[in-house]
């Protein structure tokens, strides 16, 4: 049987073989202070509801509550960009994807780390994979095996790669020799706060309820007050990380790369359920019902507009879904015109929910038509 030092640098060559940008090893004894910031945030509603590891912190924040034999975490960092490559300029109809999801990153992690677990197995040891799992806050692990530092934005970042890492951890049995944190952080640099489009950082605390990466990702209606700033993201937002100074060279590297992570929204809305769930299925869709895509493009719709916006949007006001008359009655006052308007008002006459006349009474007062 390997000394564990040994096993450590066999598993560190096989992250290294198998592309990860960072690695590393750490005790997998509970980490108080997080349990303790999640707590606090579900305290004061920052979580916004979200179940995650919001929804069981105890166990979030203490692997051996699930894997009780466990010893240590081997973290490990998948670098996304520039793989992932840019969305490229704005457009009329076009939909932005964030660079996480524009396909599904997770995959070649998740075989790394299948092939870290098989190397531990066969070595003698127990091993469990843990990444994007609720039973682990993956940043809390990266930071304490010297993977990455926290950022102002939340975000574990690391040299080279800056933000644009995906984390995941095998936990295990085996005695391997521990990492160091590393000893940086953010100093004076606060550039992700001011370039959230709604002010959902506050130095080093994220408010999920502005953050648009919830938003999208949330079921129900997205609050009225952030749907501009939505703009054309339909999943996930990059602005904190695209404002980070660390990942400057990957993002660089990434423009370089060329566009990805852009969808025609009219063809994104005319697509079936089937459709849109075989195209995006990485993505975290609630009780994968692809409602909440179709409702995120109808507001990016609203806002970026393009040919035949309007006549799509005024289809959707006879969805059988309130959900989606909702938003393309929002959708069809943010772009405005005479034939919006008599969509609406067309619209308002036979609406049954009260919560569309009210979108509808809204969207026909900004354009300047009462009901
Ligand atoms: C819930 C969740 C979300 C939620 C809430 C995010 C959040 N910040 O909690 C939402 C839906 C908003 C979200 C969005 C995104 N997510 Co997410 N998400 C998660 C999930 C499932 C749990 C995160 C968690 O437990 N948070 C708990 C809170 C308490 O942690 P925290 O916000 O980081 O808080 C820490 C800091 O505030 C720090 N802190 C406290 N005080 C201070 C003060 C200062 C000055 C500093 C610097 C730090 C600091 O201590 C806290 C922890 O103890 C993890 C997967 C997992 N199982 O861990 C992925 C995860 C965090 N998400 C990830 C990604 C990629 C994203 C997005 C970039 C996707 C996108 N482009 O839209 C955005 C980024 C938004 C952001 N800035 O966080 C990656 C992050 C990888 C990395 N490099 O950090 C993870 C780890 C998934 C993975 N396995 O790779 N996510």
């Amino acid at each position: 049987m390997d000394d564990p030092a040994a096993l450590a640098s066999r598993l560190r060559s096989a992250a290294e073989g198998a592309g990860l940008a960072g690695f590393g090893v750490c005790a997998a004894d509970p980490f108080d202070l997080t349990r303790t910031h999640l707590e606090e945030r579900v305290d004061a509603g920052l979580h916004a509801g979200m179940r995650f590891t919001y929804g069981d912190p105890a166990t979030a924040t203490d692997v051996r509550r699930t894997h009780p034999w466990a010893e240590r975490l081997v973290v490990a960092a998948s670098a996304y960009v520039p793989e992932a490559g840019s969305p490229g300029p704005a457009a009329p109809g076009a939909g932005r994807i964030a660079r996480f999801a524009e396909r599904d990153h997770y995959r070649p992690l998740r075989a790394a780390l299948g092939t870290i677990a098989a190397v531990l197995e066969g070595a003698g040891f127990r091993a469990a994979v843990l990444c994007d799992d609720n039973r682990l806050v993956d940043r809390a692990a990266a930071v304490r095996a010297g993977v990455g530092w926290w950022g102002r934005n939340t975000m574990v970042l690391a040299p080279g790669a800056g933000p644009w890492l995906l984390l995941g951890s095998v936990a295990t049995d085996a005695p391997l020799p521990p990492d160091e944190p590393m000893r940086r952080d953010c100093g004076t640099c606060d550039a992700c706060g001011p370039a959230c489009p709604t002010g959902a950082l506050g130095d080093g605390v994220l408010d999920a309820r502005r953050c648009l990466a919830h938003l999208l990702q949330a079921p129900g209606v997205i609050p009225a007050e952030h749907r501009a700033a939505a703009g054309d993201r339909v999943y996930g937002c990059d602005d904190c990380l695209e404002a980070c100074p660390p990942g400057g060279r990957a993002l660089e590297a990434a423009a370089a790369a060329g566009g990805r992570g852009r969808v025609d929204l009219l063809e994104f809305l005319g697509a079936s359920d089937r459709d849109l769930l075989g195209r995006h299925g990485h993505w975290y869709v609630p009780r994968r019902d692809p409602r909440h895509l179709r409702r995120n493009a109808l507001v990016a719709l609203g806002n970026t507009g393009g040919r035949d916006a309007v006549g799509v949007a005024a289809g959707y006001l006879g969805h059988r879904d309130w959900l989606l008359r909702a938003h393309a009655a929002w959708a069809l006052g943010r772009l405005g015109g005479p034939l919006a308007g008599a969509a609406l008002a067309a619209a308002r006459a036979g609406e049954r929910r009260a919560e569309v006349r009210a979108e509808i009474d809204e969207a026909l007062g900004t354009l300047g038509r009462c009901c």
